[in-house]
This record gives C-alpha cells, structure tokens and sequence, in this order.
C-alpha cells in the first residue's frame, strides 16, 4: 500500500460488489479444493487441475499500522486512526470469524496477510484490551495470534499468502527504512527470515504462497534494477530466495511483485528450480500512474493518475505494463498475474474520476479474468455495528 489507506467505505463496497456480482461470487465457503496449488500457463491451479482463481483480500495489520511519531499506543498515531496492535487489523472489535464470514461472504478465496520482521522476533505478550473481541488470543505474542489467524482461515477453507511486508512495525510505504530486501542488512537475513517463515507454516498446505517482498521501489539513493547483477537487483534477489524456500518447501507458489511495471520480465523471466510455482504481481491505486509515484506534496509530479486515462488508454496501459505476462502465451515469461493491491485513495475522498476508475478497474479485471485481491475488504470500527458488511 503506498501513502494512505483509508477507503471511502461507500465507494468501496458498493463497487467490490460489481467484481462479486460480475464474477456470481456470492457463497458462505469457499468450494472444494486440494492443496498445494500450482501453476498451468496463466493459471494458478490446485492438486486436482482445476482452476484457482486468486480472488483475494488484503488483511494487513501484522506489518504494523503506526504512522512513525508520537505515543505508539495512541490510536491516532495509527494510519486512519486504526491500531492493528502488530496483529491482522480488528480483532479488538470483531470476533475472527465473523470476519472471516464476511469474507466468504464477498466471495474472498485468499488472503494475503502481511507481517513485519520485527513481529516475527516480538516476544511481547499482547495486552488482553488489544483482542478484546477474541478473549482466546490473550496471553499470546503477537506472532502466535498470526498463526492462529492462519489456522482459522485455512480451516474455513481460504488459502493464505503470507507477505513479507515491512520490517519495522510501520504503515507502508515511502522512503521508510522498507525501500528494499536489503536495507541496512545482508541479504542473508533476509533469506534466513523467509525460511523462517516458510517452514513455520509448512505442514498447513493452504498456506500456499510467499509474496516475497512489497513494492522493492527506490530509496534515498538508488533504483532497483533487473538483472544488472549489483545489490540493487530485485530479479537476482528474488530468485536466490525463491531458490533457498523451494529447497525448505517445495509445494509454495512463489509471488515475485514487479512494479509495476512488469514491463523488464519480458526480457529476463524467472526459472525456479521447481517449476509450475511462480506467480508475478503488480499493484495498481487510482491515485497512481504509469509514471505516477501516487504522491502528493513533496515528490509529486504532473504525470497522469490512472484515474485520469480513459477507459481504453487505462486497459491498454494495464494489458501492456502487467497482464500481458498473462495473455500472452507460452512466452518464456508466460505466468500468472496477481493484481495483489488495488483501490482508491482516502477515506471521505469522493471524486467522481476515484469511482469511474474503479468501475473500469473491475470490469477490467472481469475481462482479463484476472487473479486479483482488494486492500483491503474492511469493517471498520466506526462502522460495525454487530451487522456483517458484506456486497449487499
Ligand atoms: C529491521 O528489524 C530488525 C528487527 O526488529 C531490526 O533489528 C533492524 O534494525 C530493522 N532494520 C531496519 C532497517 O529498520
Ligand atoms: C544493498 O544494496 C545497495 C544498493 O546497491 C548497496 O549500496 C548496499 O550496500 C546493500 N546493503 C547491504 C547491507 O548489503
Ligand atoms: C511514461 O513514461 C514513458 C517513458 O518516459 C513514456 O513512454 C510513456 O508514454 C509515459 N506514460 C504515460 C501514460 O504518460
Ligand atoms: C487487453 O487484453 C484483453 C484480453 O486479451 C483484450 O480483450 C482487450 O481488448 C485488450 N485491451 C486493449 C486496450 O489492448
Ligand atoms: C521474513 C522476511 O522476509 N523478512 C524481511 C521483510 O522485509 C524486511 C525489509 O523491509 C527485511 O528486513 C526482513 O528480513
């Protein structure tokens, strides 16, 4: 998620709900299916062949909502006011599963659930207010609440996607410390952390993937680069670790975020040493642009938003720069392509050009089929009044 969250509930549930009307999504379980999963051409696909189609949401809070200044325990130091307390955002107001009904309830199959590297080594005990909806989390670490939240979203049948999101507790993203898997640390750590990470959760099959790193984007002083074989190389990073977890758990699918664009795998693609697992992916905000950072203020320029192109220039801009690693077949590149984060900017935003750019961006995802997953389907505390928010 770059620069702010805040979602105008409104706009968002009324427009998530064409992507589940469009796509007759509506259910209470997600149907049968058999782990692992894999790929089959642009496809994800389970044990049995059948078609996965990712369509997922973001249940972020694990990677840290704290804004950076002032008091961490006041919750207007949070991003939109909204203390995750380093766990899955909620759990203070909301029993698990009935957040996990509504969910099910969009027609969520996957959840991508961010974590930190600092929640993984946090040995605090959380304080029992912070889960005061889920009183059988109390007594727990922050990381043992996140493997009970796998383990109650896996048993309900939804596949998880674990991503490595931040390092430090903080809301995403900027020039933060975050900018790349190798920020003030050998890549090495970062590796050990994966493997960590990857055979915790090894024996639950429907934790099917690792989203290895989020928005690798430009620090203080450099780019990021594909395949220039120096420290800033995301595509000989990202193999090398893809390599090291498939040797620990061979069954993952490996989610590798390009971009977007995903322009440069149309030159250099991955070869993993287990076939069949890799899956590319790009996240796309109203608020950003082909060349459009997304920022406001400081760094921002008069390149367009993609809610400023046209319907069609924004489908070509999206076929050309992310899906056609999808629609284009057998290419050495040829994968499936997750549009892992999309939305609109602030909450209490009401532009017009913010709702017909999500209009488009849904039937854009109807079109191309797509595997794609929301930031983030939410029940916000000021909202929840015992009734499940669900596309109705
Ligand atoms: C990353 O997190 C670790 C563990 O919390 C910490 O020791 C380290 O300083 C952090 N690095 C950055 C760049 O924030
Ligand atoms: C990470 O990559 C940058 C850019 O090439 C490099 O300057 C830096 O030394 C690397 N950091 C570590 C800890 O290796
Ligand atoms: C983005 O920048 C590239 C390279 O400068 C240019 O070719 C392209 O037309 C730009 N796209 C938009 C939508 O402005
Ligand atoms: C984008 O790709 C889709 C799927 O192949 C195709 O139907 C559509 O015409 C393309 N749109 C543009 C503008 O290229
Ligand atoms: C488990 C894991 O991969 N942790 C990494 C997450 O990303 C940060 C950088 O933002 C790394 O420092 C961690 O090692």
């Amino acid at each position: 998620m770059r620069f702010s969250l805040g979602k105008a509930l409104g706009v968002c549930l009324c427009l998530a709900s064409t992507v589940v009307n469009a796509a007759r999504l509506t259910r209470r379980d997600v149907p049968a299916w058999t782990a692992p999963l894999s790929t089959s051409g642009r496809y994800v696909v389970d044990a049995d062949g059948n078609r996965f189609r990712l369509q997922g949401g973001n249940w972020h809070g694990a990677s840290g909502t704290y804004t950076g200044s002032g008091d961490i325990n006041d919750d207007a130091n949070h991003h939109a006011g909204e203390n995750a307390h380093t766990m899955p955002l909620g759990l203070q107001y909301v029993p698990i599963d009935q957040i996990i009904d509504s969910f099910l309830e969009m027609g969520i199959n996957t959840i991508r659930l961010q974590f930190s590297n600092q929640m993984l080594h946090d040995t605090t005990i959380i304080d029992s207010s912070w889960v005061a909806a889920n009183p059988q989390f109390i007594g727990m670490t922050p990381l043992q609440v996140y493997d009970a939240v796998i383990e109650a979203l896996t048993a309900r049948g939804i596949a998880v996607i674990v991503n490595n999101h931040t390092n430090t507790s903080l809301w995403c993203c900027g020039i933060d410390g975050n900018e790349r898997w190798n920020e003030s640390q050998d890549i090495s750590t970062w590796i050990s952390d994966w493997l960590f990470v990857v055979n915790r959760y090894k024996s639950n099959k429907r934790v099917v993937g690792a989203d290895l790193y989020n928005e690798v984007r430009r620090d203080v002083l450099t780019d990021p680069d594909w395949g220039n074989g120096d420290n800033a190389d995301w595509a000989t990073a990202s193999q090398e670790v893809a390599n090291q977890i498939q040797l620990a758990n061979p069954d993952i699918l490996i989610i590798v975020e390009v971009g977007p664009p995903l322009t440069p795998v149309a030159g250099l693609s991955h070869t993993l040493l287990v076939p069949h697992k890799l899956v590319y992916s790009a996240h796309f905000y109203a608020y950003t642009g082909p060349n459009h950072s997304g920022a406001t203020g400081i760094g921002e320029t008069s390149d367009p938003r993609y809610r400023d192109l046209s319907r069609a220039d924004l489908f070509s801009v999206m076929n050309s720069s992310a899906s056609y690693v999808a629609l284009d077949a057998e290419m050495h590149y040829t994968a499936p392509v997750w549009l892992s984060e999309f939305g609109v900017a602030g909450r209490g935003e009401t532009l017009d050009s913010d709702k017909t750019w999500f209009q488009n961006f849904a039937d854009y995802l109807v079109l191309t089929d797509a595997d794609f997953a929301f930031w983030p389907p939410r029940w916000v505390p000021e909202q929840w009044d015992g009734q499940r928010l669900g596309p109705s």
